[in-house]
């Protein structure tokens, strides 16, 4: 402890205050008079990096003294969010920091929000990455992230009139202090070219070459991750891409110099861009050169720390332990297998071995429009060598088949990871399923579903011990202690832990139970409810325009747009509620009335981005808007609804978003829903749910208790059937849904037709995503949770009833500490254990 204050700059306020004027002038060049917020965002996050890059070289060189097995965690979407205020508390030097920056004549706060996200990510999987990271370097392991460095995140969302327009993310316009750009390291990697065949006169046996025609070069960009209470800090490596010197000469010779280095240009656009699709596949060329690009420099880098000090190849899988988040790493099983079989001389059987120990595959998804498959015929052009090894791969695992099933033409036609359909392709999923060790989903309904749907003939073929579960996890640091400081405080005094250990142990949080039936707790709980709904309110107004008073409930759907999310159940169910309030509106009763009898006050409150060629999507938010557009601007309906969509939600608006809510919507059809976290989020920031019976859903069921939240709808063992009677029967619209599909018909919410398809996709088009079986038990449901609400802060039966919900929430979450995730995966998968540094 003392040794922390004396070494380090973040420990102590004067030695901060003077690295802080040092940064300002030698980095940023320039004066403390001329340095504004972002100057002073600059200089803090500078002074702070120093410190975090002392605990991560020694972390590095412990490790690599120790030299026991490292876990490579390969994502193609890491959704970071803003790296300072995480730092801080990681190195548990807020209050201080605070202090200093305040001496020097700022407001840690406002520094903070100079702060661009690091925006690397869609949704779900890319801040699943993001706690990952964070979670592996609090628990001590040694672990490092690979993706690619893309210098266009998600897009940013705008609203306007009502439609969503995507504009770049470029948030690299100043200079990233937490990136270090290693210079010094720079990975040849080739595409395209030709195999061929050449007598190895060492083994008098043949050998594949392949001549690569293009090289791009791969060069790090790395990031520190500090722990929390630790002072294990790992890597997170993420690849940009870079022209190679190498000049074609004929070009040059022919006087094409211009295009000579118009061509060269071309390798930075390979990171350029993250692909904003979600859930969806759309086989672009340039995204496999991304996922070729990405996977072989850190293969190249894995291998090279390996060959440092090993020789044994067999020993490979006892060093490395490579988990693939999805399918869209899939190529390094084959980039290994070439390695091992091609570069390094093995035989094809021992070679593909040691492959299948190192590799672990994360499915995240049972949509079959989301899993990847590429034309073989972009693959053979764009890595000859590895799609001859993927048909090899795919000879040895169908010949195995046949030995253990002979006969069965069928199943191998199922099983080929060779597709021969219209357009021949390579299923990424049955690769990944082939060439790895373990396959995990990603909660328990999900693992068992791909077991018995997607993956079913593989539980065949190599037993059920390949598949199992590992129930996804957040980070408290930042989804508890950083998004909602003042209940992490709150709860730190309850359970008299000063240092905030809870944090790293949130089982701890049980102890909370203790206080369910103290009134002045549960007050001074709801008073920070009622705080954190005050700032949402805030950020409402200042995206929308739009009032909402902090008393009514705060009900809120916030994640991708999506048919299987079915925010349209969510806002057919708003609009619907509106149709009522005017006709007792119109019954003469007063608002005082309707909200004390029929409906209390609600603000429903909405955001997440469409893939931008998602028409369906599209459609859904600008319902949304329409709606509020009609309802925000009734002036006989009072504060009894507003409905507002909030812009452009990222990570820092959910840290603003999450702790402000209510209730939260996490309704996806039965079975489509693989986890979902944000569920997780919201319980463990006192918000309750409204929920189907889907993904996590069903296990913070079972951890908070069912009458801590609110289920409805049709189980996933149901959706087969309804599916098949909708085709075959036709689809039963519900007479509550009639009449708001009537509403829109008649244009209340702007031009019909602008909205026809979505409805059409329910009435004549089968309803696929089962909004029509779900509707009424929907609305049941929130007729039932209203009562429990009563009228927000200070009403008895708000605190009788709905409060004490919230903290047994908070209090039975432990469980889903991305921790506890991370500890399964190292014991059931990676086979590692923390190492203290
Ligand atoms: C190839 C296009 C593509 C892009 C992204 C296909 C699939 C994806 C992801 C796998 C989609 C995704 O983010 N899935 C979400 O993963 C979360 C973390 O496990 C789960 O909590 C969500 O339920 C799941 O939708």
């Amino acid at each position: 402890e003392e040794k922390k204050m004396e070494n380090s700059a973040v420990y102590n306020k004067d030695k901060f205050e003077e690295s802080f004027v040092r940064h300002v002038e030698s980095d940023l060049a320039r004066n403390m008079f001329n340095c504004d917020d972002l100057g002073a965002y600059q200089a803090a996050s500078n002074a702070i990096r120093d410190s975090v890059l002392v605990d991560w070289a020694n972390t590095q060189q412990q490790q690599t003294i120790h030299d026991g097995k490292r876990v490579y965690y390969l994502s193609l979407e890491f959704l970071m969010g803003r790296a300072m205020d995480n730092a801080l508390i990681n190195l548990d030097a807020r209050d201080q920091v605070a202090e200093a920056i305040g001496n020097l004549g700022f407001n840690l706060e406002d520094v903070l929000e100079q702060e661009p996200d690091a925006a690397l990510g869609n949704g779900g999987l890319g801040r699943l990455a993001a706690c990952f990271v964070d979670s592996m370097s609090s628990r001590n392991y040694s672990a490092w992230g690979y993706g690619l460095n893309y210098q266009y995140g998600i897009f940013k969302q705008e609203i306007i009139d009502g439609y969503q327009v995507e504009t770049p993310d470029y948030w690299l316009k100043y200079s990233n202090p937490w990136e270090v750009m290693r210079s010094e390291i720079q990975i040849p990697v080739d595409f395209y070219g030709y195999v061929y065949e050449h007598y190895d006169t060492n083994t008098g046996k043949p050998k594949k070459i392949w001549q690569g025609g293009e090289r791009v070069i791969a060069v790090p960009a790395d990031f520190p991750i500090p722990g929390f209470n630790t002072t294990n800090t790992n890597n997170l490596r993420l690849w940009n891409a870079k022209p190679t010197m190498e000049f074609d000469f004929s070009k040059f010779n022919n006087g094409d110099y211009q295009q000579s280095v118009a061509a060269q240009q071309r390798a930075e656009a390979l990171t350029s861009v993250l692909y904003p699709n979600d859930n969806f596949e759309k086989g672009k060329e340039l995204r496999l050169r991304q996922q070729y690009f990405w996977v072989a420099a850190s293969l190249h880098d894995i291998i090279r720390r390996y060959k440092k000090n090993h020789k044994d190849w067999d020993n490979l899988s006892n060093q490395v332990a490579i988990q693939l988040n999805d399918t869209h790493p899939t190529l390094a099983i084959v980039e290994l297998q070439r390695i091992l079989v091609d570069l390094e001389g093995l035989e094809w059987n021992a070679a593909w071995k040691i492959v299948q120990r190192v590799f672990a595959y994360t499915n995240h998804t049972v949509m079959t429009e989301a899993l990847e498959k590429w034309p073989v015929d972009l693959v053979g052009r764009l890595i000859p060598r590895h799609l001859e090894i993927i048909y090899e791969i795919n000879y040895f695992f169908l010949k195995d088949v046949e030995a253990k099933f002979p006969g069965d033409r069928d199943l191998l036609s199922r099983v080929s990871i060779i597709e021969e359909g219209q357009v021949k392709s390579v299923r990424m999923a049955y690769l990944a399923i082939v060439g790895s060790h373990k396959v995990n989903g990603v909660a328990e309904l999900h693992s068992e579903l791909i077991k018995t749907t997607i993956f079913k003939d593989f539980v065949k073929i190599f037993g059920p011990e390949r598949f199992t579960n590992v129930t996804n996890g957040i980070t408290p640091r930042r989804w508890l202690r950083q998004a909602n400081p003042k209940l992490a405080k709150l709860i730190s005094e309850k359970l008299n832990d000063p240092k905030y250990e809870y944090l790293t142990h949130l089982g701890n949080l049980k102890k909370l139970e203790n206080f369910v039936n103290d009134e002045a707790f549960l007050k001074e709980w709801d008073d920070i409810k009622f705080d954190n709904k005050r700032k949402l309110a805030a950020l409402i107004k200042e995206t929308t325009g739009v009032e909402v008073d902090p008393n009514v409930l705060f009900d809120i759907q916030v994640k991708r747009i999506h048919e299987y999310k079915r925010q349209q159940l969510n806002i057919f169910a708003v609009i619907y509620r509106y149709l009522h309030i005017k006709k007792l509106l119109a019954e003469g009763l007063s608002v005082q009335e309707i909200a004390e009898k029929h409906y209390i006050p609600k603000a429903s409150i909405f955001g997440g981005k469409a893939a931008p060629g998602y028409y369906m999507a599209k459609i859904i938010i600008h319902l949304i808007n329409t709606v509020g557009e009609v309802v925000n601007n009734d002036p006989e309906i009072g504060n009894l609804l507003k409905v507002v969509f909030i812009p452009d939600y990222n990570v820092s608006k959910a840290e603003i978003i999450i702790p402000g809510s209510d209730l939260s919507n996490h309704i996806s059809t039965a079975g489509t829903e693989a986890s979902g976290t944000s569920n997780m989020k919201f319980a463990l920031n006192g918000g309750l749910i409204i929920g189907t019976v889907d993904g996590a859903n069903v296990e913070i069921t079972r951890e908070i208790g069912e009458e801590n939240i609110f289920l409805f709808g049709n189980l996933a063992e149901s959706v087969d059937e309804l599916r098949h009677k909708h085709y075959y029967e036709g689809v039963k619209i519900p007479e509550s849904m009639q009449e708001v599909f009537n509403a829109i018909d008649t244009g209340m919410f702007g031009l019909p037709e602008e909205f026809k398809s979505l409805l059409d996709s329910i009435r004549y088009h089968s309803d696929y995503y089962l909004a029509t079986d779900d509707f009424d038990l929907f609305l049941d449901a929130h007729k039932k949770l209203e009562k429990m609400f009563g009228l927000g802060s200070g009403d008895p039966t708000h605190l009788r009833e709905w409060v004490p919900k919230s903290v047994l929430s908070v209090a039975n979450m432990g469980f889903f500490s991305s921790d506890r995730c991370i500890d399964e995966y190292a014991e059931n998968i990676w086979d590692v254990e923390p190492l203290n540094v």
